[in-house]
This record gives C-alpha cells, sequence and structure tokens, in this order.
C-alpha cells in the first residue's frame, strides 16, 4: 500500500498528470498504414492510441508493427501500405485505467508501459498517463514531502548524509 503522505502530495493534482485525449496523437483502426506512418513519423511517438469514430479506445499502435508489415513482402514500397489497414496489424489494450487516481495500479504497470490510456466507464478514451507526466508528479514529492509532513526516521541514526 502507498504510504499515506505519499498518496496524499501525488494526488493533490490527478489531472496534472494526465495528458488530456485532444492532445494525444491517435489513429483510427479503418486508417492505412500509410496514413498510420504519416502520423508516427510525424508526431515521434513509438506507440500510440487506436480509437473508434466515436472515440471509444481500441487498441494500440506500435511504430513496429507498421514497419513489420511493410517488411512482409520483398522489395515493398510504402505506398503498398495502402492495402493494410491499422486494425490489421494493432495491439490489444492489455492495460488501462477509469480513474487517474488509482496510484497503486498507476505507479505498478508504469514500471513496464510507458504509457497508460485513461478512459470512462464506456471505454471513451479521456486520455494518457505516461512515465514523464508520473516522474514529473514523484519528482515534486521528492522536493516537497517535509513542507507539508514531518519526517522523522524510526531509528534516529539510520540516514547516512556522507
Ligand atoms: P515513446 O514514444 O517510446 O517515448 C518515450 C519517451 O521519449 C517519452 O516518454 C518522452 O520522454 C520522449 N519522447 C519521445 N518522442 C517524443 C516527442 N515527439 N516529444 C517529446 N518527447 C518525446 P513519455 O513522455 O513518458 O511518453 C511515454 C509514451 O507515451 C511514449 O513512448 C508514447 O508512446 C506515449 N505518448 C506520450 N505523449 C504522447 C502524445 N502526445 N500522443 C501520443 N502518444 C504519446
Amino acid at each position: 500500500m502507498i504510504d499515506a503522505a505519499v498518496e496524499q502530495l501525488l494526488l493533490e493534482d490527478p489531472k496534472s498528470y494526465v495528458i488530456p485525449a485532444d492532445i494525444v496523437a491517435n489513429v483510427t483502426a479503418t486508417n492505412t498504414l500509410e496514413h498510420a506512418l504519416m502520423v508516427l513519423s510525424k508526431v515521434g511517438y513509438t506507440r500510440i492510441p487506436v480509437l473508434s469514430a466515436d472515440d471509444h479506445l481500441q487498441g494500440l499502435l506500435a511504430l513496429s508493427a507498421v514497419t513489420n508489415s511493410l517488411l512482409q513482402v520483398p522489395g515493398a514500397a510504402v505506398d503498398q501500405l495502402s492495402t493494410v489497414t491499422v486494425a490489421d496489424v494493432m495491439s490489444p489494450v492489455e492495460h488501462y485505467v477509469d480513474d487517474p487516481r488509482k496510484l497503486e495500479k498507476i505507479l505498478n504497470l508504469l514500471v513496464d508501459e510507458p504509457f497508460l490510456p485513461l478512459v470512462d466507464d464506456q471505454m471513451v478514451f479521456q486520455g494518457i498517463i505516461t512515465r514523464r507526466e508520473i516522474l514529473k508528479r514523484v519528482n515534486y514529492l521528492a522536493h516537497n514531502l517535509d513542507r507539508q509532513f514531518e519526517v522523522i526516521p524510526r531509528v534516529a541514526d539510520t540516514i547516512d548524509r556522507s
């Protein structure tokens, strides 16, 4: 369980570590891989969410899945990617959160995941929580814990600052 003081400080402003849906790069399952490659190249991210036309989270698209598809056909040119859709190569969403205050789950999953999609109870995409935003929050915690809480070591000589 997360320590109560740590949780309180991290949760002071949960919205601060959510990147809202309107600024998250995404593709739809019906997009061609040619279009998806253009989006991925332009934004510079290696993995982005796949949304339906009504903004439901459907999967994740990795740049590696697009390049793998290209390499399937010997000598294939990029325009061959217009015959394949995002739905053909996207991966399922294994991990997501429906509440940015579920810190225990978020911190555990972000050890292995670079980001977590945030959805509402209908699986409508709300944004993402990235490692970077959570680390910024942890950095804030590291610098502000003793401004709001008195932190006293249980054993007086356990802290060696040499
Ligand atoms: P990656 O694309 O593998 O990026 C890993 C880290 O590299 C990012 O960590 C970020 O620190 C840096 N980075 C990569 N491309 C960047 C760019 N175009 N602008 C600024 N920084 C860039 P995080 O920021 O923690 O992001 C973790 C993952 O979340 C990213 O993994 C990407 O899959 C996703 N992501 C982050 N912001 C996104 C956005 N606005 N739209 C779509 N996906 C996003």
